[in-house]
């Protein structure tokens, strides 16, 4: 995987004919390395899924996102959050591929980082608890309301924990790859209900993945992003 700094490198070296490896000619965004094994969150999510979902899925929506903004360098140099929070200025040619590829791209890319195995899970930390008990009640009816969001989506989307502009903790769903960054809010969480996020394992029975999910939540990263939010 390249950065961007070494894929300009690589653009540049494109210019001698006798160097100039094809695939270096992609560039853009690029599928981020999980922070874990693939059977480090057996067995909640089982490690054929996370593989699939990790290699297979994630990977096509950076590719699609990358053929969408590809032809257009002023575009390919922003981050994927920025393409979102600023959804209304991209091309109206390539905005609902940029909102569905790109939102897939963030918003998977934060799923993997709010995950974690069972035994480092933890809790929500400081300043989070603080503000999941003033807003919910707690963690538990916090994850209640969670488990009723994530339910709650007809066919495909995500439940997600957001701050919002006024720097209030919401919870919410939305549909498809539609990320929380289209409506400035800034996601702290999402549960991915996508069937191809538990089918293997679980079938029909979302209920029974979320259950499962909430063992694997990586509290500390979760708190890190409200302290980054709010800050
Ligand atoms: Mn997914």
């Amino acid at each position: 995987m390249m950065t961007r700094r070494e894929m300009m490198t690589a653009g540049a070296l494109l210019a001698m004919p006798a160097l100039a490896p094809a695939q270096n000619q992609a560039s853009g965004f690029t599928l981020p390395r999980l922070p874990y094994a693939f059977d480090a969150l057996e067995p909640y999510i089982d490690a054929q899924t996370m593989q699939i979902h990790h290699d297979k899925h994630h990977q096509a929506y950076v590719d699609n996102l990358n053929k969408a903004v590809g032809a257009d360098p002023a575009l390919a140099r922003l981050s994927v959050e920025e393409l979102l929070q600023r959804l209304d200025t991209v091309p109206a040619a390539i905005r609902t591929q940029v909102r569905n590829q790109g939102g897939g791209h963030a918003n998977h890319s934060l799923y993997w980082q709010i995950l974690c195995p069972a035994s480092k899970s933890g809790k929500p930390s400081g300043d989070l608890a603080a503000a999941l008990e003033r807003s919910f009640g707690g963690q538990d009816k916090f994850e209640e309301k969670l488990q009723a969001a994530s339910l709650g989506v007809f066919g495909s989307g995500w439940a997600w924990l957001s701050v919002d502009q006024g720097k209030n903790l919401v919870l919410d769903s939305a549909p498809n790859q539609d990320s929380p960054l289209l409506v400035g809010k800034r996601p702290l969480l999402g549960i991915d209900v996508w069937e191809h996020a538990y089918y293997l394992k679980y079938q029909n029975r979302r209920a029974d993945y979320l259950k499962a999910i909430l063992q694997v939540i990586n509290w500390e990263f979760v708190s890190a992003k409200y302290h980054e939010a709010m800050g």
